[in-house]
């Protein structure tokens, strides 16, 4: 069976997302670089993939997939298995909360990290352009809210979706594990030892330490 490809550079949250799930499953699969340095990403082959113009993009014989989270689902439906099943499909209800934390990554979570790591690291560092702290500021006070609930949720149970690792906690890793270099982003984690637990089990999976540390320089 030919390999699946992911047409990505090394580093890109969106893109770690899907080469976790392939981790985690422990699937053959090949990257397919590409180079956003050279707009490789706006090419019309990978536009071809991707409509969006952005990576990843994914391809499993004749089907092609973007979207971080939806190539995700598929992979680890694709190669799951009874020890490795990071979506719980044989159960109603844990499939259901897994759903419920899935969308809150997306919908919450990642809509105040990802401003605090786009202006405090990515805008500085790639465009050489200065951070708008005020920005920073807002979304800090939105992820403190956010990560209450998770400090709540986690004293309840070991993982977001119940006491076992699930795609929704995976999901989050990604732009966690640069952004919490940002000092106001660790303080926060720090000062919610249930967040902070949880933060060192995803660290401490073996698909983790596959993560390129840091950043390009
Ligand atoms: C987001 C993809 C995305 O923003 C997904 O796949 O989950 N919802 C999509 N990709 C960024 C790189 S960060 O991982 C990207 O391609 N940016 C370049 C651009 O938008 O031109």
């Amino acid at each position: 069976m030919a390999a699946v490809k992911v047409f990505c550079p090394a580093i890109s949250t969106a893109s770690i997302r899907v080469i976790l799930c392939l981790e985690e499953v422990g699937a053959e699969y090949e990257r397919v670089n590409i180079d956003m340095a050279t707009g490789e990403h706006k090419s019309p082959a990978h536009v071809a993939k991707n409509p969006f113009g952005q990576v990843p993009a994914f391809q499993d014989g004749d089907l092609v997939l973007f979207e971080s989270r939806a190539i995700g689902r598929y992979v680890l439906r694709k190669f799951k298995a009874s020890d490795v099943d990071l979506l719980h499909g044989s159960s109603l209800e844990e499939s259901a909360m897994i759903d419920v934390w899935l969308e809150v990554e997306a919908q919450q979570y990642d809509k105040a990290i990802g401003p605090i790591f786009y202006q405090a690291v990515i805008i500085p560092r790639f465009y050489g352009g200065t951070t708008d702290e005020k920005v920073v500021e807002e979304n800090l006070v939105k992820l403190a809210k956010v990560l209450d609930v998770y400090e709540a949720r986690l004293s309840q149970t070991k993982y977001l979706a119940g006491d076992f690792f699930s795609f929704a906690d995976l999901s989050h890793y990604p732009v966690t594990h640069f952004a919490i270099k940002i000092p106001q982003v660790a303080a926060l984690f720090d000062a919610r030892p249930h967040v902070k637990a949880w933060w060192e089990s995803l660290e401490s999976r073996p698909a983790s330490k596959k993560v390129p540390a840091g950043l390009p320089q």
